[in-house]
């Protein structure tokens, strides 16, 4: 039996991880977690593929895909669009597959505006506040799924 395909979303300024602002973020990059989650994958029959796009319509475009593609579940963390994006709401409302948004920091900790996410009513669930491992919880959260 083929594994099964899990999609890892990422928003706008997360191709800066691990190099910017590591006090807020931590030091970990995008190219460490994708290392880690396809190795985690690996254990749990699961193939990752990470993404990372500045664009809302190319993670619009991710979640067609992983419809499209029959996708177990994505994992996305839509950055700073997980405040204002109704494209990514009914995106994923348009779509069957499981979606686990996750955030690096908590942002219920944070400034008043990010205490809002218009993706979460659509979204299986949320993680969020564990840095680099929130993607590694969500992974296995969709492995159970
Ligand atoms: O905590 C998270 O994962 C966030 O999704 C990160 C977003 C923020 O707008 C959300 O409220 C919470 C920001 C991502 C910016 O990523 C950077 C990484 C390194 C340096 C600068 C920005």
């Amino acid at each position: 039996m083929s594994d099964k395909l899990v999609l890892v979303l990422n928003g706008p300024n997360l191709n800066l991880l691990g190099k910017r602002e590591p006090g807020i973020y931590g030091s970990t990059t995008l190219a460490d977690i994708e290392a880690s989650l396809q190795g985690r994958g690996q254990e749990l029959g699961i193939t990752v593929e990470l993404r990372q796009s500045n664009h809302e319509g190319a993670l619009v475009d991710g979640l067609h895909e992983a419809q499209e593609r029959g996708a177990a579940a994505v994992i996305l963390n839509a950055g700073a669009y997980t405040h204002t994006s109704v494209a990514l709401l009914d995106a994923i409302r348009a779509i069957t597959v499981p979606v686990i948004e996750v955030h690096l920091s908590n942002p219920h900790a944070r400034e008043a505006f990010r205490h809002t996410s218009w993706i979460a009513p659509a979204a299986k669930g949320t993680i969020a506040g564990f840095g680099a491992d929130s993607y590694l919880l969500a992974l296995e959260a969709s492995a159970r799924l």
